[in-house]
């Protein structure tokens, strides 16, 4: 069927055109990627220093590095760490990395060395990616591992750490004749990417060659057919939206890409000025305070390139987008929903006259289907009616690393994604996403999983029992907040159980609010009333 949905059973088919898929199952994304044919000359400019890379110099330098990944033992299926900032050689990095069939896993630069130890032991990486400033982390969680230093020009011996190469000579080694191309397979995995998906800790999210190559074609299809946009790169590529977007998907479009190492409104704003941007990726934090700056921003600085802002990565609301559009108004705001465990965008707006639809997630995406389960009757639903989002097709993941009970009870049998996300679809075939039923928190657009703050509460000898909780926030969507049950006698404080937690967790995953509580409530199994805790926490606001 090719209608809004399919009445049968309740299935849901996308409304785009379907995907061209890749018919060659030995394909790798990257090679797919570079045999794209387009008009673009400039891949990327570093916005801070002007660095630029055509092109034929981004091509060359992948080639170079993967030869030199070769040389240094680096084979199909092994893993390899990368832990940067963004930066115009992150995207290098990974196409490398993937083109020899071998593993990318990236990790938050803000990560303590606890947590990305963590990740170290779970993914275990033969080599790792890293800057000088970062460096000291990489060497505090796995002394032994060996490190590519990506932004030294010679060789620095510091002591202490494994510095085996840098990315510059890496990226100048010539094309050799010996390097055996080994036979990569789509279904091959591509990325290993950290979600907590619906319960839990973090995991690792297999994503496979296909998984990629299909994104790669639905962010083409997004492209009004021969449009060559300058893009401004503020998001993250450590995270599935960057790294589908600015690492993979834009660059089979010819599209020049301007690069942020990290989020500074003036340096945006300055960029989309200079380098004459037309097209804006984001998540919500920053469209609000665009918004709340608007008049400021207007007159200091030119931002009339500016066409297409997108927002992803957490809810927009109706308000924002309706304020934004009459403050900007030759700005379309565009949308994007999509998780780690999608490789991406599951839906999406794409016009000027689907994005008037304030406040929809979009059309799900070319191959994409959906079901909108009850989470209570488990029956699928109509249109119009809510429930819980489950996701079909090309993106979907092939499942967690190495966590058998995770990945059963998110993916079923026939490939159908738990999103977690609690949604409707319309007559029209518009989602629209009104509650999260997982227990993720979006700080900022960052997940935070409630269950590593939990375990890490327990850990404090006058805690008895903890709950954590998304408290809504405007500026920065949610934050954690902690119901915590003291032990007998303890007279410990709200600051002491903030302090206790920033000390060991990265800034994002702080905890912001805590309150004082007899119990947790639980169900008779043990699980935590979330909703109720919510409800209490939000019930005098
Ligand atoms: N509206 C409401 C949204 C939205 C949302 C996400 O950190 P993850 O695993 O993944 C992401 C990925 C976002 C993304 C990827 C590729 C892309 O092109 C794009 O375009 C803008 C966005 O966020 O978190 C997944 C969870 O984040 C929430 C939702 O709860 C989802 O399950 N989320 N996007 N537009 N909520």
């Amino acid at each position: 069927p090719r209608s809004g949905f399919c009445v049968s059973n309740s299935v849901f088919y996308s409304k785009r055109k379907p995907l061209p898929l890749a018919p060659n199952n030995a394909l790798d994304v990257t090679t797919f990627i570079s045999s794209r044919a387009h008009r673009g000359t400039t891949a990327f400019i570093d916005a801070a220093t002007g660095r630029h890379l055509s092109y034929s110099q981004l091509w060359r330098a992948v080639e170079g590095v993967a030869g030199s990944l070769w040389d240094m033992g680096i084979r199909k299926g092994n893993v390899v760490l990368v832990l940067s900032p963004n930066s115009i050689d992150f995207p290098v990095v990974c196409l490398a990395i993937m083109s020899l069939g071998a593993v990318i896993t990236t990790t938050n630069p803000l990560n303590t060395t606890r947590e990305i130890a963590k990740q170290i032991a779970d993914s275990k990486p033969l080599l790792a990616f890293t800057t000088t400033l970062l460096l000291p982390k990489v060497t505090q969680a796995a002394p032994s591992l060996p490190i590519v230093l990506m932004d030294a020009t010679t060789h620095p011996s510091i002591p202490d750490a494994k510095i085996v190469a840098t990315l510059h000579d890496m990226a100048q080694k010539e094309p050799s004749a010996q390097r055996v191309r080994e036979r990569v397979e789509q279904d091959d995995t591509a990325t290993l990417l950290y979600s907590s998906g619906t319960t839990g800790p973090s995991k690792g999210v297999l994503s496979s060659h296909r998984n990629l190559i299909a994104m790669v074609q639905i962010v083409l299809g997004r492209f009004h057919a021969g449009d060559i946009e300058t893009y401004i790169c503020t998001v993250p590529m450590f995270h599935i939206y960057g790294l589908v977007a600015f690492a993979t998907g834009l660059l089979a479009s010819g599209s020049t890409i301007v690069v942020l190492t990290k989020f500074e409104m003036h340096d945006m704003l300055s960029a989309i000025q200079r380098f004459r941007a037309t097209y804006l990726p984001l998540v919500p934090p920053i469209l609000v305070a665009m918004l709340n700056n608007a008049d400021a921003i207007k007159k200091k600085y030119d931002i009339g390139s500016l066409h297409w802002v997108l927002s992803g990565g957490a809810p927009l609301s109706k308000e924002v987008i309706e304020g934004f559009v009459d403050k900007y108004p030759n700005v379309t705001i565009l949308q994007g929903y999509g998780l780690t465990e999608s490789t991406g965008v599951g839906a999406s707006t794409d016009s000027l006259e689907e994005s008037r639809r304030y406040g929809t997630a979009g059309l799900l995406s070319p191959g994409t289907q959906a079901m909108i389960v009850d989470p209570d009757s488990g029956q699928s639903l109509p249109v119009n009616r809510t429930g819980e989002l489950w996701l079909r097709g090309p993106t979907i993941m092939k499942g967690y690393f190495s966590n058998e009970e995770a990945t059963t009870s998110t993916l079923d049998s026939k490939g159908w994604l738990r999103t977690g996300d609690v949604c409707y679809i319309d007559n029209d075939g518009f989602i629209f996403i009104v509650d999260r039923l997982k227990e993720l928190i979006k700080y900022k657009g960052y997940q935070v999983p409630p269950a590593e703050l939990e375990a890490l509460l327990l850990t404090h000898p006058a805690i008895l029992d903890a709950a954590v909780i998304p408290y809504p926030d405007r500026e920065a969507g949610q934050f954690p907040m902690a119901y915590v049950v003291r032990k007998d006698g303890s007279s410990l404080s709200e600051s002491q159980v903030m302090d206790f937690v920033a000390e060991q967790v990265a800034p994002y995953k702080r905890i912001r609010k805590v309150a004082f509580i007899s119990s947790i409530p639980k169900n008779p199994s043990g699980k935590i009333l979330r909703k109720d805790l919510i409800k209490l926490a939000t019930s005098k606001l």
